[in-house]
């Protein structure tokens, strides 16, 4: 296969074939794929007809699923939209022009946060491709669509089997209009742990290279000194650097003293001197009571001089009102998820935000209402088709002020619960989280430091045990403390306003002492040249520079994914309820693998068991009996 790619090149054809040709042509090691496509994906299928989605484990599918209703497609080129603007204007530029404007800006984040925390992040690329046509053409004048980053990296790969940069790029050429967004945790990247500083950065400015616009930049702990390498990678791109204050605590509350207004005002006077373009409040947990939403963007918007962009969680059923109360008190921007998929822990409802600002002259949004709720019908079907995985509380729960969750988690947390067999006891996981939350000190939990606390509070649950019993066990005692939990004490995150308390400290590093520093700087450079190797040893393809930082970020979790990609090849085509539900008997759907060329696939019958523990799977493929074999693992 190699030398039929060399003489099929062009260059080679031409003659221009020189010593560094074999170097900087790397399409010649790619080679014709062992299976076509439809063996592929009829591979997949049949592993699905005869063993399940693991996905779908202790889960019980929908007893019916429908098409989403896929509104009208338009081939002519979409309009320009921010996209362009920042292309025009540069960072600097885009940021005066967000500042300048009267209207509010709206960022849609139904393609990120709201799925994250409504269904586990569980969305497929599939489901956003459809619509993607759509936004282009009639949601053209949204500020931003948050798509990417946060949980989305890894769980595209773990459980859907997808690679997260095809994600990026499939909707980049789609949407050529409208600014992208991505959550990213600073230090920890789009992981759980702090990388090395040259990945942080590599990371950046490939992501920036495959289309990514706005860098959403937080710490878990709010510790600026985490924040540095990631604001510093995209100012040297040309994109956009918001960085975000974790907003936790109560700024009402004259009790709840650790996190007064004065300690927001003076974190956003840091990150301005830091080099934002934007400054964003992230309140992760919805914890932002309308007042309290009033007087904070008021403080922000008179003593910082940076366009300000406004996050919140509806999971007390009362955001909306504190997305109005910031307008009121001029922000900038905020986030909010169309109707179907807003709401409980995802974002307050983008289509009535509009329609409550429709008439105003100062903050009207100008986006279409109709076309925002044609693609929220879209959106509703599409919900309704992960079911499953939906465990959002049905309505606004006051709790929150309580446990403080970050939205983003608690179907994540719910799951993890669900998967050691404690998900009756929710109610009280919840009320531990609270318990484990004080004992930490009352930190900001937003991830990873929220993963921290729950995978806490699910220890102690399952040791029955109270934080109490546990802070009196002293340092001599033999408990496997969760890894996540020894880590974070030890410096892993970096530091907590007010450090980390004494008592409990002692318990969880068994006397140890804490680590000092930021955990960036003590980590040793990635050596991209090797890893390279290495990746390529263990896959058996020269990884791509994308490949390549997946790994880096997930080495096990994309070992699996790419193994995954090479016997199934591009999962994305499948429709979302034949990914998770497989089909059935007599079943046909049309699936396109590429544009014009589509597959028609028709479920015929399992086979019983051969001697060797396989079974044949029948398929008609385009109208063709297929067949494939396909191991009963159970
Ligand atoms: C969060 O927990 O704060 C965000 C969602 C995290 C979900 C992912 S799935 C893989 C990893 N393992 C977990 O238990 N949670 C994260
Ligand atoms: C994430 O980091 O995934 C979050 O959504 C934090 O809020
Ligand atoms: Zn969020």
């Amino acid at each position: 296969p190699f030398l039929e790619n060399v003489i099929h090149n062009a260059k080679f054809q031409a003659g221009e074939a020189t010593t560094t040709f074999l170097e900087q042509t790397p399409e010649l090691f790619r080679f014709k794929a062992r299976q076509d496509r439809a063996t592929r994906l009829l591979t997949y299928l049949g592993d699905v007809m005869v063993n399940g989605n693991p996905e779908m484990t202790n889960r019980v599918a929908p007893a019916v699923t429908r098409v989403a209703p896929v509104p009208e497609h338009n081939a002519a080129e979409p309009p320009k939209g921010t996209r362009q603007l920042l292309d025009e204007l540069g960072a600097a530029g885009f940021a005066e022009w967000t500042r300048s404007q009267k209207r509010l800006l709206i960022t849609d984040t139904t393609m990120r946060d709201a799925h994250q925390s409504l269904m586990a992040t569980r969305m497929r690329t599939y489901d956003m491709l459809q619509i993607a046509n759509y936004y282009s053409h009639r949601l053209s004048g949204l500020y931003s669509l948050e798509m990417w980053g946060g949980a989305t990296f890894d769980v595209t790969m773990r459980f859907l089997h997808e690679d997260p940069w095809m994600r990026l790029r499939r909707l980049r050429e789609l949407i050529p209009n409208i600014c992208f967004q991505m959550l990213f945790r600073a230090s920890n990247a789009v992981g759980y742990t702090a990388y090395p500083d040259n990945a942080v950065r590599r990371f950046v400015e490939v992501a920036a290279d495959e289309g990514m616009d706005i860098f959403r930049i937080f710490d878990s702990l709010n510790w600026l000194p985490n924040m540095k390498v990631a604001m510093e990678a995209v100012r040297r791109t040309p994109k956009v650097c918001e960085a975000a204050i974790c907003y936790t605590g109560d700024i009402l509350d004259p009790k709840r003293d650790k996190y007064p207004l004065a300690y927001y005002v003076k974190m956003a006077k840091e990150l301005e001197k830091m080099g934002a373009h934007v400054l964003a409040i992230k309140d992760m947990a919805g914890l932002l009571k309308p007042y309290a939403a009033h007087k904070l963007v008021k403080a922000l918007k008179e003593e910082v001089g940076l366009p300000l962009h406004f996050h919140t969680h509806d999971t007390s059923g009362l955001n909306a009102a504190s997305i109005l109360k910031a307008s009121e008190a001029g922000v900038d921007a905020v986030d909010a998820a169309l109707s179907s998929m807003s709401g409980s822990t995802s974002q307050p409802n983008l289509n009535s935000i509009v329609a409550a600002l429709q008439h105003d002259k100062t903050r009207g949004t100008g986006l279409d209402f109709e076309a925002l709720n044609r693609a929220s019908d879209y959106w509703e079907v599409v919900r309704a088709n992960y079911a499953p995985f939906d465990t959002a509380p049905r309505s606004g729960t006051a709790d929150v002020y309580i446990h403080e969750m970050p939205g983003g988690q608690y179907t994540n947390l719910r799951e993890q619960a669900e998967n050691l067999g404690l998900g009756p006891r929710w109610p009280e996981i919840a009320r531990m989280y609270a318990d484990v939350n004080h004992a930490f000190g009352d930190i900001v939990k937003v991830t990873p430091s929220s993963k921290v606390v729950g995978d806490m509070a699910l220890f102690l649950i399952q040791h029955g045990m109270t934080v109490k019993e546990f802070e009196n066990l002293g340092a001599g005692h033999s408990l496997n403390i969760p890894n996540s939990v020894v880590e974070m004490f030890e410096g892993t995150l970096g530091e907590p306003e007010g450090g980390w308390p004494k008592k409990i400290s002692n318990v969880i590093l068994k006397g140890k002492k804490a680590g000092k520093g930021r955990p960036g700087a003590k980590l040793a450079p990635v050596q991209f040249d090797e890893i390279r190797t290495v990746v390529e040893k263990k896959t058996g393809h020269k990884p791509s520079e994308t490949d390549l930082m997946s790994y880096v970020m997930y080495p096990d979790v994309f070992t699996k994914f790419d193994k995954a990609r090479a016997a199934y090849g591009d999962l994305t085509v499948l429709p979302s309820p034949t990914f998770f539900y497989g089909m059935k008997t007599g079943e046909e759907i049309t699936v396109e693998i590429e544009a014009g060329k589509a597959l028609v696939i028709k479920f015929v019958a399992v086979g019983d068991p051969h001697p060797d523990g396989t079974r044949t799977v029948f398929f008609e493929l385009n109208g063709q009996p297929r067949e494939v074999t396909i191991r009963d693992r159970k």
